[in-house]
């Protein structure tokens, strides 16, 4: 009997049942009032008592074999039995929209590939920073306002473990792990505790650069920040510098770009100054190389800093910042051919 019992479950298993009719047929074979399976339960009656248990075992998980195959047959012919009358032409290809890269990612690898042309390399470090690497080693004094709740997304507090607000911090790992020439930028998100609205998020990308060497000065800051200028904007846009602050450079500046729009004529998007701010820049501070353990008689270095949201505003005229975090499909398709 036990030997019927396997033969029987192979032959259920490996059977098909993909018709109406087949499936009538198979369940009157097995489950019918004079199927199999009612046969094989008058024939226990006949086992031996020491074999009951076993063999009732076996029987049982046949039985639910046979009804779990006739649910999934039954199951599996509706649904095709709903398609049918749909009307719906079931040969017909998937219609699949194709995926297109964020406008935040075109525009981080086109920063990426403009910097690799000339020498510069990639590094990423972590978004969980300690106060040394974000702020300390950057000069930031105790009492910066930067280091204020009010703009930094704290972790923990004694010691502080905070999101880093740029990466300015990946820069100081890199200081204190290699000796100079340093050539790369850090692309990467940073977190400030701000509210959101069409010109600020908690969130955002920056692509930050910096240069360590021996005689490294203004002049080299100024062209490779042009170069940057003309490739990302069109070789006839112009830079300006103006002097600005920042804890960790000095002399620090912001660079502007004619405007791409109008060429410098005056428009909405400049303002009619037909000027448009993009980065801030400087000669890395003294005090920040020889904190990463570099030393400042003999390395200088510039170093800079963009968002990426605000160069991607600016190359697709995008008016409000909160369209790259929404993932709303309308916008995100109007990216489908830009490279
Ligand atoms: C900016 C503007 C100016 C900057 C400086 C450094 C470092 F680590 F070398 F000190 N990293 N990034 C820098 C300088 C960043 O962002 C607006």
């Amino acid at each position: 009997m036990k030997a019927k019992i396997e033969a029987y479950l192979q032959e259920i298993q490996t059977s098909t049942v993909d018709k109406m009719d087949d499936l009538e047929t198979f369940r009157v074979k097995y489950i019918g009032k004079k199927g199999l399976i009612p046969a094989l339960f008058a024939e226990f009656k006949t086992v031996a008592p020491e074999d009951r248990k076993e063999i009732g075992v076996l029987l049982n998980d046949l039985k639910q074999a046979v009804l779990a195959k006739v649910e999934e047959a039954k199951e599996m012919l509706e649904n095709l039995v709903q398609h049918l009358e749909s009307g719906n032409d079931l040969t017909l290809p998937v219609n699949r929209d194709l995926g297109s890269r964020h406008p935040l990612s075109l525009v981080r690898k086109q920063i990426i590939e403009i910097f690799s042309r000339i020498g510069f390399t990639v590094e990423e470090g972590p978004e969980i920073e300690d106060d040394w690497h974000n702020f300390t080693a950057l000069n930031f004094p105790e009492e910066h306002p930067a280091r204020d709740m009010q703009d930094t997304f704290f972790i923990e507090k004694s010691p502080d473990i905070a999101l880093r607000t740029h990466t300015s911090s990946v820069q100081v790992r890199v200081m204190e792990n290699n000796k100079p020439p340093v050539r790369s930028i850090f692309p990467g998100r940073v977190f400030r505790n701000e509210a959101i609205s069409a010109r600020a998020h908690c969130i955002f990308h920056q692509v930050e650069g910096l240069y360590i060497d021996e005689n490294v000065s203004f002049a080299d800051l100024k062209q490779t920040l042009m170069y940057f200028a003309k490739e990302m904007f069109g070789e006839h846009t112009g830079i300006r510098l103006r002097p600005s602050y920042f804890p960790f450079t000095e002399p620090s500046a912001e660079m502007d770009i004619s405007c791409h729009i109008c060429g410098g004529e005056g428009c909405n998007i400049c303002k009619y100054t037909g000027w448009v701010e993009i980065l801030g820049c400087g000669m890395v501070d003294p005090n920040v190389l020889d904190n990463a353990g570099i030393d400042s008689k003999k390395y200088t270095g510039f170093a800079f800093g963009m968002g990426i949201e605000r160069i991607t505003m600016l190359k697709y005229q995008i008016k409000d910042l909160r369209l790259f975090f929404e993932n709303d499909i309308r916008f995100l398709k109007q990216f489908e051919s830009a490279i």
